[in-house]
């Protein structure tokens, strides 16, 4: 049945706008169409921007008729669907990727080149879209491509934050300044706003408990509009494209008739603008929590708005409520959207009048909690006063929840208060706290980490009481990955086309094990040399780069090592930019003879600090001055130098990640959860100089331990020599003479008056929580492993890093996908047919 209209026209006028993907001329007629009807230009006045915007337009067509497929299938289908929530989406560039996925490209740039453009240039213009802070937004971003190439129904959710995480500038001083990022200033080409698709969400207000019912009726307050914007994300190699519906906050329609009729009309404009700041912004912690009321606003109108469309959708298939998880499987991307679990709740019993533990039946068998952290300083804990007075009836469910949960521990271990108060969702103490990581496992599933060591840790540290109540087999692992679309074929063309051509198929962006067959090819003389000359070449363009961005010149035949990503005391710049100086007086110090012994080395870094993080600062600030002064020194020679790119974005990780030697992972063993700058560095043929930590101890094993140069203390010794470091304090100089001699040499004013360090250098000196005193021996041992092997062996070199790159296929993000598909969501794939 055609449903509306007549369906030869409607079947014509959609043939008329079918687009050959191989004929440059239908790609031509699309992109001239947006320059003369979306963008009402002519060619006369199209620059480049333009031709970028037409473009992207052009391609984002393709998506649409993808995605209307994809959306039509399913809903015919009725398949159980898998809903990804993040709160951080970072996705970086679409246009590159969209054409690459859909199998395009040549056709793009056959065009763009006729229409007088470089298809590279277009690229260049687009805006980051800037929508996370780090690992954990860049992992939804690569999640969500995988969802789509392995043809799972999935959906993500989140927030459209007008501003994503800032723009980070650089002072004559070295210091971090931070700078709004307006990525929506020229509008995204990607993003279809969905006026229609709305939600009312309520805040404040008061709750009235409904006699002899587990009802409640909530109202008053404030209300406001959740309104959807949808990205179209495609698959590669198939016609199934996925989606991200973000969320922005806008004022109800109209103004609140109350204040209007009293006269008040401006209070209440004042107040409708105020709702729009709930989307205003991201906010920019990562691995930090910090307990702002407008983040907690951002977590409601996002869970709300995100379980309505849910709910409306499995309305939509007139099943009985009891078969929702058969529908419905919810992935909280950590504890940033617990409060669904309350949400549903409320829904099902306030509004579909389903009693308490019945709902509870359906909602804990319809969330999954992902774990991206053991930092205390990370797990969010909302202050109650606040919770109650923003979400009174949210928190009354909480306590019902808890109660029923505390009432379950104290009949399996009566007479154990200490359990009872261990465990409580809500910690008890002046302030009270709700803990969101025990609301999210009491709620869950299933709960796991994100690689074998954190998913171990987790268990034996912050979760485990919950083990011993929950049992074993309710944890599990799902170790991350990383997009071979993006993070190869993307951003190293040459390489990815090598392994294309050697292996005789592009198969492996698909089944990224094949990758495991080019191995053997560490053996052959040729690809060694097509292998090392790909990576001169990325390192040539970065060179470039470098000069040009930084003035700094650079040697192409140095060990580049790329230490990128957000900065934390945790992560160990700090071992990095230490072991720098102490290779900087080394070389000042070498005799002519000693001084052959040196291999030159670039160290790049590159990565934000918290706004209001002052040691992460302080680290920032004495990396750049380090590298003033050694990047100026004459007695160096080529021999160091130090880089600090600012801005650190997915574009220009694109760039850093092809061209590195080094992959620089040197986290205090038991810190980083996964990391996945490790996955995607290795990937692309750096090897791996790194602590015993994360994913990096995964990658060793695949790769093999040869391949790379581990050291420093073990997750299970930390523990003990943090004690010690505390308790029985050695002064630095005995712990480690190298670094006390670094220590001195920054005090002396090297870098700067010495006293602007004194926090960062006082953190090593009295607990050295992180262990960088007790690792800054090995770490540089280490580095003396790298520099014979590069001096010695170039030949070997390359050997490991072709081994390192094709041992990589475990960390596929599909591999990561499949993995919670089989395992946690019971998720089948559902593929739109070709012929469709
Ligand atoms: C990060 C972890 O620090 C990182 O190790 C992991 O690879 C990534 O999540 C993805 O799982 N955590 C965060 C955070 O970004 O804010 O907790």
């Amino acid at each position: 049945d055609w449903p509306i209209g007549d369906k030869t026209t409607w079947q014509t006028a959609m043939q008329a706008e079918e687009v050959d993907p191989e004929n440059t001329q239908d790609v031509a007629n699309s992109i001239v169409r947006h320059v003369t009807t979306t963008l009402a230009r002519q060619a006369i006045n199209v620059d480049t921007l333009a031709a970028y915007q037409a473009t992207a337009l052009s391609v984002r067509d393709q998506l649409l008729k993808r995605w209307n497929e994809t959306t039509g299938y399913h809903t015919a289908r009725a398949p159980k669907r898998i809903y990804y929530l993040s709160i951080e989406w970072l996705l970086g560039r679409s246009l590159d990727n969209a054409v690459l996925n859909l199998g395009m490209k040549n056709t793009y740039e056959d065009a763009t080149r006729k229409l007088g453009f470089n298809f590279e240039d277009l690229i260049d213009e687009e805006r980051d879209a800037g929508l996370g802070n780090g690992g954990l937004g860049r992992l939804a971003a690569c999640y969500i491509d995988s969802m789509a190439t392995l043809n799972l129904p999935g959906w993500g959710y989140g927030l459209r934050y007008q501003y994503g995480i800032f723009k980070q500038l650089l002072s004559n001083s070295g210091e971090q300044l931070e700078a709004p990022d307006p990525w929506l200033d020229r509008e995204s080409p990607w993003e279809i706003p969905r006026l229609d698709v709305t939600y009312p969400i309520r805040f404040y207000g008061h709750v009235e408990n409904v006699a002899n019912s587990d009802r409640a009726i909530w109202s008053g307050g404030q209300e406001c509009l959740a309104v959807a914007y949808d990205t179209p994300i495609p698959g590669y190699g198939t016609k199934n494209c996925a989606n991200i519906r973000l969320w922005k906050a806008v004022p109800q329609a109209g103004f609140d008739l109350n204040s209007f009729n009293a006269g008040n009309y401006e209070a209440s404009v004042a107040a409708s603008s105020d709702v729009g700041n709930i989307t205003q912004v991201l906010y920019p912690n990562d691995n930090m929590y910090q307990g702002k009321l407008l983040r907690l606003k951002q977590q409601a109108l996002w869970t709300s708005a995100s379980l309505q469309d849910i709910l409306r959708r499995f309305s939509k298939l007139d099943r009985p409520w009891s078969e929702l998880p058969d529908y419905v499987c919810i992935q909280m991307n950590d504890t940033h959207p617990t409060l669904a679990i309350p949400e549903l709740m409320r829904i099902l019993i306030d509004e579909e009048d389903i009693p308490y533990s019945q709902a509870w039946k359906i909602v804990t068998k319809v969330f999954a909690y992902t774990n991206h952290t053991v930092l205390p300083e990370a797990l969010e804990k909302w202050e109650l006063s606040l919770f109650e007075n923003l979400l009174p009836r949210h928190l009354q469910l909480i306590y019902k929840i808890n109660y029923e949960f505390m009432g379950q521990v104290a009949k399996r271990w009566p007479g154990d208060m200490d359990r009872l108060r261990r465990m409580s969702i809500i910690e008890e103490g002046t302030p009270k706290y709700v803990r969101m990581a025990y609301l999210a496992i009491v709620g869950s599933f299933k709960v796991n980490g994100v690689a074998e060591l954190h998913s171990q840790l987790l268990q034996s540290t912050i979760f485990r009481d919950f083990v011993e109540f929950k049992g074993r087999d309710f944890f599990t692992n799902v170790t991350n990955g990383i997009t071979p679309r993006r993070w190869l074929l993307q951003c190293n063309p040459s390489l990815a086309a090598l392994a294309t051509h050697t292996l005789g198929s592009d198969h492996w962006l698909v089944e990224s094990k094949q990758l495991s067959k080019l191995i053997p090819m560490a053996d052959n003389p040729k690809f060694r040399e097509a292998f090392r000359s790909i990576k001169q070449e990325n390192k040539a363009r970065l060179a470039e780069v470098l000069e040009k961005e930084l003035g700094v010149s650079i040697n192409v035949n140095s060990i580049f090592a790329a230490q990128i990503k957000r900065l934390h005391e945790y992560k160990r710049q700090t071992l990095n930019v230490f072991g720098i100086i102490a290779r900087y007086l080394r070389i000042k110090k070498a005799s002519p003879e000693e001084r052959k012994k040196i291999q030159p080395w670039t160290f790049i870094f590159a990565g934000k600090a918290a706004p209001g993080y002052y040691i992460a600062k302080l680290v920032i600030r004495l990396i750049n001055n380090v590298a003033k002064v050694v990047n100026n020194d004459p007695a160096v020679g080529d021999l160091l130098r130090v880089c600090f790119i600012p801005d650190y974005s997915v574009s220009i990780a694109e760039v850093l990640i092809p061209a590195a030697d080094i992959s620089v992972q040197i986290s205090t063993a038991g810190t980083e959860a996964s990391g996945t700058s490790n996955m995607k560095l290795a990937l692309n043929g750096a090897l791996l100089l790194g602590t015993v930590d994360g994913a990096n101890i995964e990658i060793a094993e695949d790769s093999g331990e040869d391949q790379c140069f581990m050291f420093g203390h073990l997750a299970e010794q930390v523990q003990d020599v943090r004690y010690n470091n505390s308790y029985n304090p050695t002064s630095l100089e005995q712990r480690s003479p190298e670094l006390y001699e670094v220590f001195k040499f920054i005090e002396s004013g090297a870098f700067g008056e010495g006293q602007i360090y004194e926090a960062l250098l006082k953190t090593v000196y009295d607990h050295d929580y992180y262990l960088v005193s007790n690792d800054f021996g090995s770490y540089l041992e280490a580095q003396r492993l790298v520099d014979e092997l590069w001096g010695s062996d170039q030949d070997e070199w390359t050997k490991k890093s072709i081994i390192t790159s094709f041992s990589m296929g475990d960390f596929s993000s599909d591999r990561s996908v499949q993995d919670y598909a089989d395992g946690i969501w019971n998720v089948a794939a559902e593929r739109v047919p070709d012929d469709q």
